[in-house]
């Protein structure tokens, strides 16, 4: 008999009677959404958890990147990664910004300050950098160079959840950072996100953006939109929140044990942990070499066939897209080490609950993958 698949990821979720009285207290009061108390208590939880002065909730990750970027100057343009999931990108061109691509770091796949500078023109107001794989971007780096130019820095963050960098949150770099809660990541409420602003004042400001724009009872000083976590999100939050230590450790099991059977194996290259990184553990990529006998293609497909679901995150890289692919900073010249990246990376299951079977059956799917 066939054996069941084994996901990229699977979503940790906690015992259902600990969420239980949250919803009773959800159905007593009637209040579903729109700021309500359970959604106040887990912005003020998560809060004190990275230790930063401003977390506006959002109904998803990308809700959260059209925040700080409806923030800026009309068609201004945006430098950004190309090598990240879609919603970074589409975030930004929706909004009538131009996106400008700048090339990543080849360890780390952040965006590197040099390529940041030379990509920068009068019409740059911001600068949108993604931690990949919850691995931080030259944050100071960046952080010179966006107050050189004075532009807004916001990271994407959507991986970051629960990181710390130097002994204190990654959320906390840059004037915003924006987190996903979506199933799929370290830190889940179904669907949801968040802000993380580095004042009270772009707190302020965000929270009105995901409300209409509305300020107090009548005034509407500004575009905004719907981005509201309901209440039954916050709920599953404040429940998932009590739980992240554990699943961080038990994603960092997972983790070590990769990392123990795979150093060695041929054309394999496990990707760096940065130094001065507590880790969440969300994502396992390793490189394929340009020198092994089948590419990262032909690895991915023969895996599926053996039923062992890696994921090409991020592949194709945005700049390749066919609605991107004619802005100048698209052209292949421009982004070396995004491209190359981008067609040799694959991600391998992670997840708390990842039984030593299964993982014994990602080598072996990953091994004969590449004969
Ligand atoms: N910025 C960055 C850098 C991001 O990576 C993302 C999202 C965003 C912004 C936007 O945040 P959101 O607006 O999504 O909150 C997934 C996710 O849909 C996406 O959230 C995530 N990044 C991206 C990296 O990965 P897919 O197409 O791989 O998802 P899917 O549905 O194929 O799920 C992967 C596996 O997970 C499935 O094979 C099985 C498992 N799974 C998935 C879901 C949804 C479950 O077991 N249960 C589930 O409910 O994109």
């Amino acid at each position: 008999m066939s054996q069941p698949p084994i996901y990229v990821t699977r979503p940790y979720l906690p015992p259902l009677e600990e969420v239980m009285p949250y919803l009773e207290g959800i159905w007593e009061r009637k209040i579903l959404t729109n700021n309500g108390p359970l959604h106040q208590e887990l912005e003020k939880n998560l809060k004190d958890y990275f230790g930063v002065p401003g977390v506006s909730l959002m109904n998803n990750g990308t809700s959260a990147l059209i925040g700080p970027l409806l923030t800026l100057p009309k068609h201004s343009h945006v430098v950004t990664s190309p090598f990240t999931f879609a919603a970074t990108t589409h975030s930004i061109e929706m909004l009538d910004l131009q996106p400008v691509f700048a090339d990543i770091d080849p360890l780390y796949y952040g965006l590197t300050p040099e390529a940041v500078e030379a990509a920068i023109t009068p019409e740059t107001s911001a600068i949108l950098a993604v931690h990949t794989y919850g691995t931080p971007c030259d944050v100071d780096g960046l952080a010179e160079v966006a107050k050189k130019h004075n532009l807004v820095l916001i990271y994407d963050a959507s991986h970051a959840f629960g990181v710390k960098y130097n002994g204190r949150s990654l959320l906390s770099y840059g004037d915003m950072a924006t987190l996903s809660f979506h199933a799929t990541k370290s830190f889940n409420t179904f669907e949801g996100g968040a802000v993380v602003s580095s004042t009270t004042e772009m707190e302020t400001q965000i929270n009105m953006i995901k409300n209409f724009g509305i300020r107090g009872e009548n005034e509407i000083p500004l575009v905004g939109f719907n981005g509201k976590m309901s209440e039954l999100n916050a709920a599953v939050g404040l429940v998932q929140l009590e739980h992240f230590e554990k699943v961080r450790s038990m994603r960092k099991e997972v983790h070590d044990w990769y990392m123990q059977e795979l150093s060695g194996l041929n054309y394999v290259n496990i990707c760096p942990q940065m130094e001065g990184v507590e880790s969440n553990f969300s994502y396992f990529p390793i490189l394929i070499s340009e020198d092994a006998p089948k590419n990262r293609d032909q690895v991915f497909d023969a895996m599926s066939e053996m039923g062992v679901m890696s994921r090409r995150y991020f592949s194709p890289i945005m700049s390749d897209l066919e609605m991107y692919r004619s802005l100048p900073s698209a052209d292949p010249e421009n982004l070396p080490v995004a491209r190359d990246i981008g067609a040799r990376v694959l991600c391998l299951p992670i997840y708390p609950g990842l039984v030593e079977e299964d993982r014994v059956r990602v080598l072996e799917a990953l091994t004969a993958s590449m004969q």
